[in-house]
């Protein structure tokens, strides 16, 4: 499979300056040479320079695209293997005509992250890197970035190493005591192994805690604000995202359909969904309205259920408290610049969740609200920044299956049961982690992994 040479558009698709065709595998300068003349200079191509001149249609006749080109010898290349990178002009046809014209010099379309993919397979980076490029290209925030940026550096896959290398070192030492035991030596005291397998369980255990915030950091969160007709949800939203994105009126019922931006608070992501407020009605399109808001409550990670502090709290008010009953939520009061009606005192008794006070006309407490929504997601993980975070789940199973393993070594080594028994779960622990980086991964699991990635990465 290795042996093909395989080939992409490698930007998307659509006017601009440029676009990228892009080569990887043994035959890319054969392929070059039949279809790219320089305007200048020798035909021969060197390695990592750039050359400017035509490609020609395979008769040679006809000049398809003026064009910049970049041969990359292997190894030292995204691939490790020969690569030609053709810079097109960014129009839909001359990019379709030069992919044309390499594939039928014999090139193979790439399948999606292919590039990637064989950067994994000739080792010049391992698995995580490989799912820290679509990371950063898919990061919705500055802060994402940065995660995923720190992965592909390698980051994780270093903290991986330095806890692996401490399982070898158990591993080896559980071994050499099993050689042993026939003749009572005690090289090592079952307090020092349980010891260094202890201090591994904690360095796992470390790495599992940074799931949920990077799990934030990478996908954000959803958060519907939810309340009666004419509370000021809109206003709300239209504060929340800087622009006066939802119609507000003093009708009530004005939102019929669910409205959904996306703002960065501090590097999360906050999918923020305006809703047709609840309350019971016979209109049609009104009722469509409720059946989104419904879907909203359930599909939100946090409710901002809002009340009117201007109004008596009444039935209707009730009806919302119980269909969000469920939910992860912040009680919003709005309208605080009005006289109030509402004793906000006998909210905060009745429930656990926070409250918080705003004006969405004169904007008070609107930062506030901000804050209390960061900290309940990231609670006290912001000063984790500089550290590496776990964002994908298949790590998180991955590094989980390796932690239940070395509490199972710390259990047989602790009720003082056969070594055998250490050994089987340390060489299990050993084999997660081996997954993770790829190297014991199986075709299944490289296809699911890559079948997300675009073509031409
Ligand atoms: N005095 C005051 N009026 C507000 C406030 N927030 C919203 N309103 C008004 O309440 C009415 C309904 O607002 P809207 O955002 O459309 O409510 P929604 O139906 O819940 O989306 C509008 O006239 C808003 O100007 C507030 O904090 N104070
Ligand atoms: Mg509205």
């Amino acid at each position: 499979m290795l042996n093909d040479t395989i080939v992409a558009i490698s930007t998307s698709l659509g006017e601009g300056a440029i676009g990228i065709v892009r080569l990887s595998g043994k035959d890319v300068l054969g392929i070059a040479k039949k279809i790219f003349v320089p305007n200048k200079g020798s035909r021969k191509l060197k390695s990592h320079q750039m050359r400017y001149g035509r490609i020609l249609s395979p008769d040679k006749n006809k000049v398809i695209d003026l064009v910049l080109i970049n041969y990359m010898k292997a190894p030292k290349t995204y691939t490790r293997e020969d690569i030609l990178e053709i810079n097109v002009h960014g129009g839909i046809i001359p990019v379709r005509r030069v992919l044309d014209i390499v594939l039928k010099c014999g090139a193979r379309l790439a399948d999606p992250g292919e590039f990637t993919k064989r950067a994994f397979l000739n080792g010049r980076i391992d698995l995580t890197q490989a799912e820290a490029v679509i990371d950063v290209i898919r990061a919705k925030t500055e802060a994402s970035l940065k995660i995923a940026i720190d992965q592909l550096q390698g980051g994780l896959k270093k903290k991986v190493f330095e806890i692996r290398n401490l399982i070898v070192k158990l591993y080896a030492k559980v071994e050499l005591q099993l050689d042993f035991s026939e003749e009572e030596i005690e090289e090592y005291s079952h307090e020092e192994l349980a010891k260094e397998a202890l201090s591994i369980k904690i360095r796992l255990e470390k790495l599992l805690k940074t799931f949920n915030s990077g799990k934030i950091y990478k996908e954000g969160i959803k958060v519907a604000i939810i309340g009666k007709p004419n509370v000021g949800k809109s206003s709300l939203l239209n504060e929340l995202i800087g622009e006066k994105r939802a119609i507000v009126t003093q009708f009530p019922g004005t939102t019929r359909d669910t409205i959904e931006e996306v703002i960065n608070l501090e590097g999360m992501p906050l999918q923020i969904i305006d809703t047709a407020g609840l309350r019971h009605t016979k209109c049609e399109i009104e009722k469509e309205g409720l059946k989104r808001t419904k879907k909203a409550i359930e599909t939100a990670d946090l409710i901002l259920l809002m009340i009117d502090s201007s109004n008596v709290f009444d039935e209707e008010d009730k009806k919302i408290i119980s269909d969000t009953k469920h939910k992860k939520k912040i009680w919003v009061i709005n309208k605080i610049d009005l006289p109030p009606q509402l004793k906000v005192k006998e909210l905060e008794i009745k429930n656990q969740s926070p409250v918080i006070k705003i004006s969405a006309l004169k904007r008070i407490g609107i930062e506030d609200l901000k804050k209390k929504i960061r900290e309940l997601f990231l609670k006290g993980d912001i000063s984790s920044k500089d550290d590496i975070l776990i964002t994908n789940f298949r790590h998180y199973k991955a590094i989980q299956k390796a932690a239940n393993s070395i509490k199972e070594v710390i259990n047989t080594i602790e009720k003082k049961l056969s070594l055998e028994f250490t050994s089987i779960d340390l060489k299990e622990a050993l084999d997660s982690l081996g997954v993770m980086v790829g190297e014991t991964v199986s075709e299944d699991i490289l296809n699911e992994i890559f079948a997300n990635y675009c073509i031409g990465k």
